[in-house]
C-alpha cells in the first residue's frame, strides 16, 4: 500500500483549530469521555456476543467516536433532527440512546426502540430523540434530511437537521442532489461526512475525484464547508458548534468532512487485512481518538489518570449490565411479523373511506385531469399541511398536463413549488417532510422517469412504518402519469404498476374515469399510507372517461372494484385505459349473445380479489385485460389468484390480453401492433366463450 494512501493529511482548507476548553465544564468533558468509552466497549461487547452466536451482524464505529460525540453534543436533543448512519453509535449515545437500547437492538428484542428487531443492528431510529428511522442504502438519507430541514423552515422553527455518512457514500447521486437542493434554499442541514478513507475496501483515491470530498463540493454556492481532524474532539466540536449556529440562523447548509480512522474492519463480515497493510493499520491506531482525548483531559487538568480509570471501569460495567439486561428481555412475538406493513388506524381501505357521499350530488361532467386538479385544490384548502411539488408544477405552466394548474397562484409558492429536475430528490424530500407531519403530494412528471427514485420508493417510502414498528410513517401520495396510446414511444408510454405491486407497504390506485380519480385521490390524501397514484395520461381528456363531478367529500375506498357491466358469458378483469376498450369489445359481441361482467379493479394494491372470485364463480370464464406487457405483468398475479382460489369454477383456461413484450414504438402503425387493441379483446372473448 503506497504511503500516500495511509496517511491522513488535511488539505489546505477551512481547518478548525482547537479552542481552549474554557467553554466546557469538567463534568461535561468527562461525560463526553464516558460516551466515547461506552461506544467503544459496546462495540467490543457486541463482537464477543457475535462470536457466541447471540446475533448475526455487527458494524462498529471505533475510531469515529470523538467526531460523533463532538457533533451530537453541539446539537439540541429533542429539538434537532438526526439522520445518523450505521457507524454512528457514539452519536446516538450522546443524543440520548441508552446502552440498554443499543443492546436490545443488537439482540433484536421486542423492546428495541429502533425497530423492535426488524432491522439489522446499527439501523438507528428513535422517535423521542428525533432520530429518524434509517434504512440500509448508502445515500438515501441525505434527501430525506433536506425534506426534514425544509419542514423546519416552513414551520418557522429554528431546528437543525444532522445527516451523516462515510466519504464513499458521497459518490451517490442522492448526496449531490441533496447538497444542491439544500444549498439552493439555504436549508438548515448539516452534512457530516466521516472520512475514514475506505468504503469497505475501496480507498478514497479510487472513489472520489481529487481524493477529497471537501474539494469535490467546492462548486455548490451557498454551502459552507469545513474539514477537520475528526480524531480531535476539541477541533471537531469547534466546527460543529459553528455549523449548528450557522444552520440555526438560516445560513446553512454546512458540510463538515471529519477526517477519522476506521479501527475495525468494515463490518463483522469483513477482514480488512486482505486490503490494508499492517503498517497502515498501526498508523490508524496511533490516531485513536479516545486515548487522544484522555491525554487532552489530563493535559488540561480536567481529571487525573485515576479518575479516568474509574470512568473506564464504570463504563465497562455499564455495558456488561446493558448486555445482561437485553439478554433477559423477550424477542418479538412471532405473531407480530406482519404488523404495520400498513397503517392499522388510518388506511385508505378502512371503513372510514367507504361509501361517503357516493350518491351525489354530482355536478357538471369533467375530464379526468380536471378531476385531479379539483381534488388537489379541495384537499389543499382542507389541509394546510399539504404540499404539492415536482417538475413544472407551478403556474404559469401548472404541470405539463395541467393537473396542478392554479394551485401555486391560489395557495402560494410556499406550498406549491417547482423541484429540481431530479426524481429521487422529489421522493426523498417528500419522505423527509412526511415524517414530520407534512402531507406531500408530489408529482413525478412521467412514470417512465420514476426509476431514479426507485431506491427511495422501494427501500424507504414503502418500508418506513414496518421497519420502525409503527414509530415512523411517511404517507406521501405520489402522483404519476403513466401509459400510452398517445404516440409517446418508448419513454412516454410505460406502465409501471407491475413493478410497484411487488412492494408491500405501498397502496396503488389506477382510476379509469374522472369520478374515480377524484374519489380515490381524496382517500389517498386523507389516508396514512404511502400511495402511488397512477394516472393514465391518454385518459386525461378523453370524453369517455368524463364523469359528472362528485362533491368535496366524495371518498372512494381502496380495494373495492367497480362492476362496469354485468353479464354471464365471462368475466373481464381490467383497469385504467382498458376498461373502456373492454366495454367496447363486449358491446360489439352483444348481437352474438355475449354478455360480460367487466370488473374495473380501480386499485392494484390492495386488489379486490373477492369481487373477482365472486364473478368468476358465476361466469366460469375469465379474461384479464391490461395495457402493460403480458410477461410478468400484474395480470399474471390475478391469474394466479384465480387459479388458486377458483379453479373448480373454471370452464376454460384463464386468458390475458396485454401489450406485446416489447418497448412501445413511436410510429402509430407499429404502436398499434404493440399496445392492446379492441380487436384483440374481441378475439380473446370469442375464443373463451367458444372454449
Ligand atoms: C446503495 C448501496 N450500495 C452498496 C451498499 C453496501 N455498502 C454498505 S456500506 C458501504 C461502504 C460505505 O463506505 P463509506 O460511505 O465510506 O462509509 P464507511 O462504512 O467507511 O463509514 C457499502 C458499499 C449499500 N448499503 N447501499
Ligand atoms: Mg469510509
Amino acid at each position: 500500500m503506497p504511503a500516500s494512501k495511509s496517511t491522513a493529511t488535511l488539505r489546505k482548507s477551512k481547518v478548525a483549530t482547537a479552542p481552549t476548553n474554557g467553554t466546557f465544564t469538567n463534568a461535561e468533558l468527562l461525560g463526553y469521555y464516558r460516551t466515547m468509552l461506552l461506544a467503544r466497549y459496546l462495540d467490543d461487547q457486541m463482537l464477543i456476543m457475535l462470536r457466541q452466536g447471540k446475533s448475526f451482524f455487527h458494524i462498529g464505529g471505533q475510531g469515529h467516536e470523538a467526531a460523533q460525540v463532538a457533533m451530537a453534543s453541539a446539537m439540541s436533543v429533542g429539538k434537532d433532527w438526526s439522520y445518523p448512519y450505521y457507524r454512528d453509535l457514539a452519536f446516538v449515545l450522546q443524543t440520548g440512546m441508552t446502552p440498554q437500547e443499543i443492546m436490545l437492538s443488537f439482540l433484536a428484542r421486542a423492546e428495541d426502540p429502533n425497530s423492535s428487531g426488524r432491522q439489522m443492528p446499527a439501523h438507528y431510529g428513535h422517535k423521542n430523540l428525533r432520530i429518524v428511522s434509517q434504512s440500509s442504502p448508502t445515500g438515501t438519507q441525505f434527501l430525506q434530511a433536506v425534506g426534514c430541514g425544509m419542514g423546519a423552515v416552513k414551520s418557522k422553527l429554528d431546528e437543525v437537521v444532522y445527516v451523516a455518512s462515510g466519504e464513499g457514500s458521497t459518490s451517490q447521486g442522492d448526496f449531490h442532489e441533496a447538497v444542491n437542493w439544500a444549498s439552493r434554499e439555504h436549508l438548515p442541514v448539516i452534512f457530516f461526512i466521516q472520512d475514514n478513507k475506505y468504503a469497505i475496501s475501496v480507498h478514497i483515491n479510487q472513489q472520489t475525484a481529487g481524493g477529497s470530498v471537501y474539494e469535490m463540493c467546492g462548486g455548490y454556492r451557498g454551502l459552507k464547508r469545513y474539514q477537520v481532524d475528526g480524531t480531535d474532539f476539541f477541533q471537531t466540536r469547534f466546527v460543529a458548534e459553528e455549523a449548528v449556529r450557522l444552520a440555526r440562523q438560516g445560513k446553512g447548509p454546512v458540510l463538515i468532512v471529519a477526517d477519522v480512522v476506521r479501527l475495525l474492519p468494515h463490518s463483522s463480515s469483513d477482514d480488512q487485512r486482505k486490503y490494508r497493510s499492517e503498517e497502515e493499520l498501526a498508523a490508524d491506531r496511533e490516531r485513536d481518538p479516545i486515548p487522544k482525548f484522555a491525554a487532552q483531559l489530563i493535559e488540561r487538568e480536567v481529571a487525573s489518570q485515576e479518575e479516568l480509570e474509574k470512568i473506564r471501569k464504570e463504563a465497562k460495567q455499564a455495558v456488561v449490565e446493558a448486555a445482561d439486561y437485553a439478554e433477559s428481555r423477550p424477542p418479538p412475538e412471532r405473531s407480530t411479523a406482519l404488523h404495520f406493513v400498513y397503517s392499522h388506524e388510518h388506511s385508505p381501505t378502512s371503513e372510514k373511506f367507504s361509501g361517503q357521499n357516493l350518491d351525489g350530488p354530482f355536478g357538471e361532467p369533467i375530464v379526468l385531469v380536471d378531476a385531479i386538479n379539483h381534488a388537489l385544490h379541495e384537499e389543499m384548502a382542507r389541509n394546510e399541511k399539504m404540499l404539492v411539488f415536482g417538475q413544472d408544477v407551478e403556474d404559469g405552466k401548472g404541470g405539463v398536463f395541467t393537473a396542478t394548474r392554479g394551485l401555486s397562484t391560489k395557495f402560494g409558492c410556499e406550498r406549491v413549488f417547482n423541484s429540481p429536475l431530479a426524481e429521487s430528490s422529489i421522493v426523498g424530500v417528500a419522505i423527509g417532510l412526511a415524517v414530520r407531519g407534512y402531507k406531500p403530494v408530489p408529482e413525478i412528471q412521467f412514470g417512465d422517469y420514476v426509476w431514479t427514485a426507485m431506491m427511495q420508493i422501494r427501500n424507504e417510502l414503502s418500508t418506513m412504518r414496518y421497519r420502525s414498528n409503527n414509530s415512523w410513517s411517511c404517507p406521501v401520495v405520489l402522483r404519476i402519469p403513466v401509459g400510452g396510446y398517445i404516440h409517446g414511444a418508448l419513454c412516454h408510454s410505460q406502465n409501471i404498476e407491475g413493478f410497484f405491486a411487488h412492494l408491500p407497504g405501498l397502496r396503488i390506485a389506477y382510476p379509469s374515469n374522472a369520478a374515480d380519480a377524484k374519489g380515490l385521490l381524496k382517500s389517498a390524501i386523507r389516508g396514512d399510507d404511502p400511495v402511488l397514484f397512477l394516472e393514465q395520461k391518454g385518459l386525461y381528456r378523453q370524453g369517455f372517461a368524463k364523469s359528472p363531478e362528485p362533491g368535496e367529500d366524495y371518498l372512494l375506498p381502496f380495494g373495492k372494484a367497480a362492476l362496469r357491466s354485468e353479464g354471464t358469458s365471462l368475466t373481464i378483469v381490467t383497469w385504467g385505459a382498458m376498461v373502456q376498450r373492454s366495454l367496447e369489445a363486449v358491446k360489439s359481441l352483444e348481437t352474438d349473445g355475449v354478455t360480460a361482467d367487466v370488473i374495473d379493479i380501480r386499485t392494484i394494491l390492495p386488489l379486490d380479489t373477492e369481487a373477482i372470485l365472486k364473478s368468476v364463480a358465476k361466469t366460469n370464464r375469465v379474461l384479464i385485460v391490461h395495457e402493460d406487457m403480458r410477461f410478468a405483468g400484474f395480470g399474471a398475479e390475478i391469474a394466479a389468484q384465480i387459479a388458486d382460489k377458483a379453479f373448480e369454477f373454471l370452464d376454460a383456461p384463464i386468458k390475458r390480453v396485454a401489450a406485446a413484450d416489447s418497448p412501445v414504438p413511436y410510429n402509430w402503425f407499429l404502436e398499434e401492433e404493440v399496445l392492446p387493441q379492441v380487436s384483440w379483446i374481441v378475439e380473446a372473448v370469442k375464443e373463451l366463450v367458444g372454449f
